[in-house]
């Protein structure tokens, strides 16, 4: 089975205030979805079964940043608060609206799985998530659709949690060896290539301390960037779990990946020995 996570900043136009969607973007990931879900090759691992989850760009990370969702609040700010939830939850569901006609009229048979409908988290990170209605689905034929969303929280009675949380706590239990996450650079770099141009494509990252600096991306975003993906996937790694970060702006990359085709990128692994690293 293969868990592909595409970046909001993929999607989206990330950089402006206003939520907008990337419709050449979003017709090209589709038609590579399309093509490899179609093609021949019966060994991919795609015929176990595709999930896919979405970051939320401008239509999410804005909004949670204006209503300060993660932080503690006083319990007469709830009412605002709640507003907020309602706003944000709103903005999701829309853009994940939008992927999914996109996906559909790519023959992709999507079912859409909102996260604040299924899942809770405890001061931010997952605690229940209905796993068995995915399962189902897959076993269907269908291709759930997944995305960063708010939540109810045990503790801040609110928070949002990333695709990136999904993807990994997905990938855990599922135990799937295939995972995919499209960004908008070339993988992981030592330093931040938007900002540092004597930066190096990191090839195969076993640990954080091969990324030089650790700062964070130029747009707004709450869930904390490349560093925020890099971490969970490397708990994954560190559970013999793979992963790889491409560079979904470059056309056919994410159509090579989902047929194991090689691809520029960052593995992040705990096996080093299988890279000759
Ligand atoms: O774009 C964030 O998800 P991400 C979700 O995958 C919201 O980090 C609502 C900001």
């Amino acid at each position: 089975m293969i868990i592909l996570k595409i970046g909001g900043s993929i999607l989206t136009k990330k950089d402006l205030a206003k939520p907008e969607v990337d419709y050449e973007n979003l017709e090209r990931i589709a038609s590579e979805i399309e093509e490899s879900l179609h093609s021949d090759d019966l060994n991919s691992d795609l015929s176990d079964g595709l999930i896919i989850v979405h970051g939320a760009g401008s239509f999410g990370h804005p909004p949670a940043s204006k209503y300060k969702i993660g932080e503690s609040f006083p319990i007469e700010d709830y009412p605002f608060k709640r507003l907020g939830f309602a706003e944000i939850q709103n903005q999701v569901k829309k853009l994940n609206s939008i992927i999914c006609d996109s996906l559909i009229k790519h023959n992709i048979p999507v079912v859409s799985m909102p996260p604040s409908s299924f899942v809770t988290t405890v001061d931010k990170r997952i605690y229940e998530f209905r796993l068995g209605l995915i399962k189902k689905y897959i076993k269907e034929g269908y291709v759930p659709v997944l995305y960063g969303d708010i939540v109810l929280d045990e503790e801040l009675k609110m928070a949002i949690i990333s695709g990136d949380q999904i993807l990994q706590y997905i990938a855990k239990i599922l135990k799937s060896d295939n995972i995919i996450l499209g960004t908008d650079v070339n993988g992981v770099y030592t330093k931040n290539p938007k900002n540092h141009k004597d930066s190096k494509l990191i090839s195969v990252l076993t640990n954080l301390n091969q990324i030089e600096e650790l700062e964070s991306t130029t747009n707004i975003d709450v869930t904390g960037g490349m560093v925020g993906k890099v971490k969970e996937l490397l708990e994954l790694a560190n559970l013999g779990i793979d992963s790889e970060i491409i560079n979904a702006n470059t056309p056919k990359t994410i159509a090579n990946a989902l047929q194991s085709k090689p691809v520029i990128g960052t593995k992040l692994t705990s096996k080093l020995e299988e890279y000759n690293y």
